[in-house]
């Protein structure tokens, strides 16, 4: 009999971190966790298994299929916005190419288990485009459905990803004279993260985490957006939060395959404000990057999360306040 388990990739990474550490104390699942970096140590005695590898071995992947029973697959690996537009073919191979690899996946291990396997995917507020500033502040709270133009390829890649699962959801192979469900894909579009224990690499959203970090660790930090710039940002334990959440929740409640969630919206100013409130020795200037400054520019100040809020009771539980004085200082 093959073990069931579940099977998280760019395990290493930062919602891997806070996954693997709330799945291991739930103690429900096996993890299986996979990422081209080594896993930090403190993790993989949470795992059954941890395996160094590249999602875009499918030989690796076939592998899988033979010893494990997956039940949910978390797909979190991914080359973040910024990193993408330094090689963008390389990124579009890693996050499309490594993302149909792992849909392949669950729809072998589907049909072998006769019930559709649960593919979580992350998303990102990368996935919208708002033409210009004045759009921007005037249309607040973005839903899902609109704005979908990204200018990254990143959020290019996010995007055609979330159709990509939808297709696998619902209309795989639609000819097929033994057409069934395949998967069951459920994917949430985050804001930006901010996590205690690791440092972000690679993103765009990484000033705000990159400020605490830095004054946290009593360097100075040039920020490269200015001061004005917003955008919605969130608590990693509220991240797990809505994986877990999601995850839970019955199928029949799931209006859409896609679903915005959020905590709170800051411009950098007040970000640098709150880290300022904790280290007050933090030595935060702003010197303006025209190029990264665009791209945040065209990320919405904030999500409507009022889908997510009916269809599967989330809220989060950190606002700015709490996120700060109970998570993100205490651990850092
Ligand atoms: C990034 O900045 O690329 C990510 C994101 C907003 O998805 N943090």
């Amino acid at each position: 009999m093959r073990k069931e388990v579940v099977l998280i990739t760019g395990a290493n990474g930062e919602i891997g971190h806070g996954l693997i550490t709330h799945l291991a104390a739930q103690g429900n699942y096996e993890v299986i966790a996979l990422d081209v970096q080594t896993l930090d140590d403190a993790l993989k005695p949470l795992c059954l298994k941890f395996i160094q590898g590249d999602i875009l071995d499918t030989m690796l992947l076939g592998r899988l299929v033979v010893e494990y029973e997956i039940r949910t697959i978390y797909h979190l690996a991914s080359i973040l916005s910024t990193k993408a537009e330094y090689n963008p073919e390389t990124a579009h191979r890693i996050n499309v190419e490594g993302t149909l690899n792992l849909l392949r996946l669950a729809v072998e291990q589907s049909q072998w288990q006769g019930r559709p396997v649960k593919f979580i995917y992350p998303s990102s507020i990368a996935a919208y485009r708002l033409p210009n500033l004045e759009t921007k502040i005037a249309v607040g709270k973005v839903k899902e459905y609109n704005w979908l133009e990204p200018s990254t390829m990143y959020g290019c890649n996010k995007l055609y990803c979330e159709h990509l699962g939808r297709y696998y959801t619902r209309h795989y192979r639609q000819l097929a004279a033994d057409h069934t469900t395949a998967i069951d894909f459920r994917c949430i579009r985050f804001p930006g993260l901010i996590s205690a224990v690791t440092i972000p690499t690679g993103g765009t959203s990484d000033y705000g985490p990159e400020m605490l970090h830095h004054a946290a660790q009593d360097k100075p930090y040039p920020s490269f957006v200015r001061q004005d710039c917003r955008i919605p940002f969130m608590a990693m334990p509220d991240a797990v939060k809505s994986l877990l959440l999601l995850t839970a929740a019955p199928r029949q409640n799931l209006k859409h395959v896609v679903y915005n969630v959020t905590s709170f919206s800051l411009s950098a100013i007040e970000f640098r404000d709150w880290v300022l409130k904790y280290f007050p020795n933090g030595n935060i200037s702003f010197e303006p990057d025209e190029k990264r400054q665009a791209i945040v520019d065209s990320w919405p100040a904030d999500l409507d999360d009022s889908a997510a809020r009916r269809d599967w009771g989330w809220s989060p539980d950190y606002d700015v306040e709490r996120s700060f004085s109970e998570y993100l200082v205490p651990n850092i």
